[in-house]
């Protein structure tokens, strides 16, 4: 195996024995063989689309496939045995079809003719198909780069999907994206290109998403979140579904069952549409990485909806559920029902079984501050920027991590001068979103705009600002960047910054080891991209002193 997709990979160049994350060599190979199978597809479904003939089953096809091999989503060799196996027969299905319209689908790439005759082959052809087989490393750090945002694209654009909203464009350009990555005639230039390309598309995807939540659940608005516990057994729901907590919150109503967020189900709390459920009690625990300890006191079931999941321990996996596009073998998944819904009794009944969880933290969070909560403030917001009063925003978005160096985020929070104040979205804000920082003006210190993919809504806010200030430059107002990234969402919300003008971007703990030194150099050189050091340098570095 070899993978060096996330930010925690060994040595900080690649996991080849078995992924820090617990995803075993196993695991790892099988998702790069379905990775390529669903290149094949790419390039069949490009063909299909200008027959006319392109079908919708294979739009959520390549989200589903792409989405389960995020860092931390699924850890089951059988989900991908199978998903394999359904990927060769969706690639000949549209070969067929395109055979029929007339459409010569022969001597096109290996991943579009590639067809084993048993399941004993895959391991043989994930050997040849993974990471490394792009030998030249610029090109192989480019590629990699495009297929880590379009796996963040296919995640965001799944959340869209499964609340009914969706762009053919962007299932297009994914599809061009993946064919791209196995192109031999593109060259480097070229593949920095539809980086960037990727990026706007990042841009649409997380629109999209935007849309979907806010059409569905309403405007984030300022809330109160209680991270202490009630009296009554609980279910824990984590990952980044909201359709899921939707119908969670709908068939416990009654129950005497409370739901729980954890992780990035934090910010659901902020949607109106989930303020009428009174048994939805709060937030429990922290950021994805802290699960092992915060699932074992929580005492009820837990449902991950989403990444980040961690290999369970036995203390607490008999009471592990997962959904979606969610794996880890010997733990329960609920499906979705002939009626498109999920019926989650089994969890239910289970939580009557369990005792409430324990108390690990008492006290409230404030957050809420998508964009049309900051804009709806921004006459105070621009005021106190204007008097002085608040001198530099921060933006500090993206994801939290196990690695101890990660505690350069909290200390950063905690230095930063009086008068700045934070904008965050994602799991990073565990590092700093219960410190009580202060307010300025009434304006918090911290700005939770909700999860990963509200990212969005900071960089609206930023635009927005833009506008008001009277600015032609995104890059002229006080806004810095000081962004932790983990998985591959992270890389199309860097993506998306980039194709947002925005520069100047810093990035941690580590930066990505897929990043080979040439592209690291033009990201620097075009972006201004860089990396962290220690908080007094970097602040005096961003406050420009
Ligand atoms: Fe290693 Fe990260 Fe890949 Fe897991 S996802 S195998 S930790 S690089
Ligand atoms: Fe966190 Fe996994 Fe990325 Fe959605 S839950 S931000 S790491």
């Amino acid at each position: 195996m070899f993978c060096y997709q996330c930010q925690e990979t060994a040595r900080g160049t690649g996991c080849t024995l078995r992924g820090v994350c617990g995803k075993t060599e196993d695991v790892a190979n099988l998702q790069d063989l379905l990775i390529y199978a669903l290149k094949g597809i790419a390039i069949c479904n490009a063909k299909a689309r200008e027959k006319g003939i392109a079908e919708e089953k294979t739009n959520k096809f390549l989200i589903d496939g792409l989405f389960a091999t995020i860092t931390n989503v699924n850890f089951d060799k059988n989900y991908f045995i199978k998903k394999i196996k359904e990927a060769l027969s969706l690639r000949d299905e549209i070969k067929a079809k395109l055979a029929k319209a007339g459409v010569n689908v022969e001597n096109l790439h290996d991943s579009v003719s590639w067809n084993p005759s048993s399941e004993k082959e895959f391991f043989a052809k994930a050997g040849q198909v993974g990471v490394l087989s792009t030998e030249d490393e610029d090109i192989r750090s480019l590629r990699q780069l495009i297929t880590y945002g379009v796996k963040g694209m296919a995640a965001y654009g799944y959340h869209a999907y499964v609340l009914g909203y969706k762009d053919e464009k962007i299932f297009e350009f994914m599809e061009k994206a993946l064919a791209a990555t196995v192109d031999d005639s593109l060259t480097a230039d070229d593949l920095v290109a539809l980086a960037m390309e990727t990026g706007k598309y990042g841009v649409d995807v997380m629109a999209l998403l935007d849309k979907a939540n806010t059409s569905t659940y309403g405007n984030p608005e300022i809330t109160k979140v209680d991270i202490g516990v009630r009296n009554n057994p609980g279910i824990l729901i984590s990952g980044h579904d909201l359709k899921d907590l939707e119908e969670l919150l709908e068939q416990t109503q009654g129950t005497g069952v409370d739901v729980y967020t954890h992780g990035e189900m934090l910010p659901a709390h902020y949607y109106p549409a989930f303020k009428k459920y009174p048994h939805f009690a709060g937030n429990y625990g922290n950021a994805w990485w802290q699960q092992d300890k915060e699932f074992e006191s929580f005492n009820g079931p837990i449902l991950m909806t989403t990444n980040c999941l961690i290999p369970p321990k036995d203390s607490y996996k008999d009471r592990l559920y997962t959904t979606g596009v969610v794996g880890f073998e010997g733990v329960k998944h609920i499906p979705v029902g002939p009626d498109g819904k999920k019926d989650f009794s089994e969890i239910i009944e289970h939580a009557k079984r369990c005792q409430p969880p324990v108390e690990i933290e008492k006290g409230e969070i404030v957050g809420g501050f998508a964009h049309n909560q900051v804009l709806s403030l921004a006459d105070k917001v621009v005021d106190a920027v204007k008097s002085g009063a608040i001198k530099r925003f921060f933006v500090m978005a993206g994801c939290d991590g196990r690695m101890k160096s990660r505690q350069y985020y909290t200390d950063f929070a905690k230095a930063l001068p009086k008068d700045t104040v934070i904008l965050t979205a994602g799991c990073a804000k565990y590092r700093y979103n219960k410190l009580n920082l202060g307010d300025i003006n009434g304006i918090p210190r911290v700005l939770d705009a909700g999860q990963c993919n509200d990212s969005y809504s900071l960089a609206v806010i930023a635009l927005k600002l833009k506008e008001v200030f009277g600015l032609d430059d995104v890059n002229k107002l006080p806004i810095s960047y000081n962004i932790a990234w983990y998985e591959q969402k992270a890389v199309i919300v860097l993506l998306a910054l980039l194709y947002l003008g925005v520069k100047n971007i810093h990035l941690g703990p580590t930066l990505p080891a897929f990043l080979s030194p040439n592209v690291a150099k033009v990201l620097v050189e075009k972006f201004g991209i860089g990396g962290i050091s220690n908080v007094d340098d970097d602040i005096k570095m961003f406050m420009g002193v």
